[in-house]
């Protein structure tokens, strides 16, 4: 039998109002025990998704001037009985009537655990579940974006076409199982191409839950070059605030530094300052540029920047040859100090890299180099993006193993039908995991945890 819980669903602090929150069986028997409504009215007897004026009384004390909603079971967001409490927006208010509510019989809800039982009452699917958690930590309309498909079910539905593709090769499987001698040629390269576009989509999945990530977290963008090209200056001018250390000294970077800018078009981007490339004068110099290269391994951006004013090294274009050498990453040639007499001769850079002229120190180009990185980031089919959870995504890799297991067997072991209906048989149950539907507590519970408490 479920219990009633309780929370405060709003951020704690002074505000227009608050709202706290009940589900369970009794929560509405628990609500009219300490609500007065102005019109003479009985709580359990009104309709579902109805609002209430009246006065929260404890004791024959007022506490509050409140509205109540109604939502009767299974129509409300957690499936059960559940109750909204309007009150005014002050913590001392809010804290009261949580109290008041407890000492009625209602037990403080653990985190998330107002959608963990919408999940449970099969209302949403474990991904979608998630989705609200992104829905209200997202920190870009993009990002946002994508949670709302997820909460729509668009991630869930392809899942569940896939899960079933699965399902009809092992049941064609299994009708030839007892006769595998029996399997024609035919029938075996069938299944064979079905296994392979299996395989095919899973990995579309996890390239998109790659692009979610970046979504999510923003887009990476870290500047790089030779000492002293102004690579700090050039952070501070995109940032628009001094936050990194600028000298005339090369090496002043040793650290990186990370800053996050909103795009005007809603994009997130990650920019971070490095210490500048090249052979290391001493230790310090060559751990931050180990630091340097690990976070380039991350990067989805690369700005390599080089000083207009100076010639450029033989060390120079060697570094820009072996960063361009970088699988998937895009790359912008970005020449610094145009304040100055220029001497840099550019034909060294092949012709069909992008480049963009700036100074930092006079903020001459900074709006086109937002521009462009812009235009990369949208070139990269963002919409396209999904998140997944790392259990999730581990789930999907495995997935993508057993597909590459399955084709093995079809190949080698042909008449191993077995094996492969067990592979098929795990697949299936690793997409059932992901949607939930072979629910494995354990994860289900930390996804839960990541929730904030009254959701
Ligand atoms: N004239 C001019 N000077 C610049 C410009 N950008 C940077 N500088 C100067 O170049 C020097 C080095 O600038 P930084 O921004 O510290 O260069 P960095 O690439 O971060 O250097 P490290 O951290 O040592 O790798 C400073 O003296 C800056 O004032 C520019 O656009 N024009
Ligand atoms: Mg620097």
């Amino acid at each position: 039998m479920k219990d009633d819980i309780v929370a405060i669903a709003t951020p704690l602090g002074f505000s227009a109002i608050g709202v706290i929150r009940l589900s369970g069986p009794n929560v509405i028997n628990i609500v009219k025990r300490v609500f007065s409504p102005r019109r003479n009215k009985d709580l359990e007897k009104v309709s579902s998704h109805t609002l209430h004026y009246g006065n929260i009384i404890y004791k024959d004390e007022i506490i509050d001037e409140v509205l109540v909603a109604i939502y009767k079971a299974p129509n409300s967001y957690t499936g059960e009985n559940m109750v909204e409490i309007f009150t005014h927006g002050s913590p001392i208010i809010l804290e009261e009537i949580l109290k008041i509510l407890v000492e009625e019989g209602a037990r403080i809800a653990e985190r998330g655990e107002f959608t963990k039982r919408a999940f449970l009452n099969g209302k949403i699917d474990l991904l979608q579940a998630e989705s609200i958690n992104e829905i209200i930590r997202a920190e870009s309309k993009t990002a946002l974006k994508r949670a709302l498909s997820k909460l729509k079910g668009e991630v869930s539905k392809s899942l569940r076409e896939l899960k079933s593709k699965v399902e009809h090769l092992r049941i064609y499987l299994e009708a030839s199982m007892d006769f595998p001698e029996d399997v024609e040629e035919r029938e075996r390269e069938d299944w064979l191409r079905r296994l392979e576009e299996i395989k095919r989509e899973v990995s579309y999945l996890l390239e998109k839950a790659e692009r979610g990530d970046w979504i999510k977290g923003g887009y990476r963008v870290i500047l790089v070059g030779r000492p002293n090209v102004g690579k700090s200056s050039l952070f501070n001018a995109l940032m628009k605030e001094d936050r990194a250390i600028v000298t005339p000294i090369p090496g002043t970077t040793r650290d990186y530094i990370e800053g996050e800018l909103y795009l005007s078009s809603g994009h997130l981007v990650k920019i971070y300052d490095t210490a500048g490339l090249g052979i290391p004068k001493d230790i310090l110099d060559k751990m931050g540029m180990e630091k340097t290269e690990k976070i380039l391994e991350k990067s989805n951006l690369i700005l390599f920047v080089v000083d207009g004013s100076g010639e450029i090294s033989e060390e120079e274009i060697n570094l820009f040859e072996k960063i361009r050498s970088y699988q998937n990453k895009e790359i912008i040639l970005v020449i610094n100090k145009v304040d100055l007499p220029q001497k840099v001769e550019l034909s060294v850079f092949s012709e069909d890299i992008e480049k963009i002229f700036v100074s930092a120190k006079e903020g001459i180009g900074i709006e086109d180099l937002e521009k462009a990185i812009e235009r990369h980031i949208s070139s990269q089919e963002l919409e396209d993006g999904i998140f997944l959870n790392v259990y999730h995504r581990e789930k999907l890799k495995e997935i993508y193993q057993f597909c590459e297991e399955g084709i093995s067997v079809l190949i080698n072991l042909p008449q191993s039908l077995d094996i492969l209906g067990d592979i098929l048989y795990d697949m299936e149950k690793a997409f059932g995991e992901i949607l939930g539907e072979e629910v494995s507590l354990d994860i289900a519970d930390k996804i839960f945890a990541n929730f904030c408490v009254g959701k």
